[in-house]
């Protein structure tokens, strides 16, 4: 359910709004602005109406505030009010509010617009998860990793917590295509990225597709030394399920070289180092005659 949170300083309209939207959203309402910028980062809202004649802080400046915030910045605004000179619509719609409804407002009116907002609302979510998904395999993307990853690296480095940092990558990938067909070949990475989605998520580990055929997952943990029996079998586990790869130099089944890196990243150490160590561990697996895991 999408939620939309209320500002305006007149009980009545808090309540009337409330009522004509609350069954459709998850209505939020606030008396100030004071109040509604405190409530936006809690309730993480997916559309603002908000007032502008209020007592302390205008609609004007609440507007500012939550645009010059990097995390309330994409929420749509639209201006309830009962200004109504056409300098002021303008000044609203500039500051980059979505939309400006003049009080006394009619009803179906502000509920049309709300609605049409949120349905915009809706299609840029969609399309901000389809743009960090993988479309073979289905996988969080390479975006979603420089994202994600960066974000875990800070979060071990404030809570002074181990990482893990895995990269994996298919053996003799390009003899697959080559002996099996390229069709084939996009039907074993969607298997390959199946079994690893199963087999990290069980260690609550999320695996995304970095690249052709290389996979990457970051685990934080405190118990990751406990987790590292459960790594250390990646590349057997998928030996097991035997994938046939005939023209493999290392096995006669589709196999798996691993690199994982334990570390506690400190204060001055950059994420993209630690990055390039995992993927040298990868590459110490491969030479070493790859189905393997080194850590
Ligand atoms: P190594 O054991 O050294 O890793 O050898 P490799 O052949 O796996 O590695 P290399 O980097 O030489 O080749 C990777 C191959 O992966 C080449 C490319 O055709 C294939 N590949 C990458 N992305 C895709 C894809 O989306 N679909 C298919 N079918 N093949 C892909
Ligand atoms: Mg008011
Ligand atoms: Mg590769
Ligand atoms: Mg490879």
């Amino acid at each position: 359910m999408f939620s939309i949170l209320l500002i305006d300083d007149e009980a009545d309209n808090l309540a009337i709004l409330t009522s004509l939207l609350k069954d459709e959203y998850r209505v939020f309402a606030s008396k100030s602005g004071e109040e509604g910028l405190e409530l936006i980062h809690t309730v993480n809202p997916d559309l603002i109406l908000l007032d502008i004649l209020m007592p302390n802080m205008d609609g004007f400046d609440v507007l500012k505030r939550i645009k010059s915030d990097e995390l309330t910045q994409a929420i749509p605004v639209i201006f309830i009010t009962g200004l109504q000179s056409p300098e002021d619509e303008e000044k609203g719609l500039r500051l980059g509010a979505t939309d400006y409804i003049q009080k006394p407002f009619h009803h179906g009116i502000v509920k049309a617009r709300v609605d049409n907002t949120i349905a915009l609302v809706r299609q840029t979510q969609l399309l901000e998860e389809l743009a960090l998904l993988d479309s073979l395999t289905e996988l969080p993307n390479r975006r979603k990793w420089r994202m994600e990853s960066e974000f875990a690296w800070h979060k071990a480095i404030n809570r002074s917590q181990n990482l893990a940092i895995g990269v994996i990558d298919i053996d003799c990938f390009k003899r697959f295509n080559d002996s099996y067909g390229h069709a084939e070949g996009d039907r074993a990475l969607k298997q390959i990225a199946r079994f690893l989605k199963n087999k990290l998520g069980a260690i609550d580990a999320d695996v995304y597709r970095y690249g052709g055929e290389e996979f990457v997952f970051i685990i934080e943990s405190d118990m990751l030394v406990a987790l590292k029996a459960e790594l250390a079998t990646i590349s057997q586990a998928l030996e097991q399920e035997a994938y046939p790869h005939d023209n493999s130099t290392v096995a006669k089944v589709l196999t798996v070289s691993v690199g994982v890196y334990i570390i506690k990243p400190q204060p001055f150490e950059e994420f993209s180092d630690a990055f390039d160590y995992a993927d040298k561990l990868m590459y110490r697996a491969k030479y070493d005659g790859g189905n393997q895991v080194v850590i």
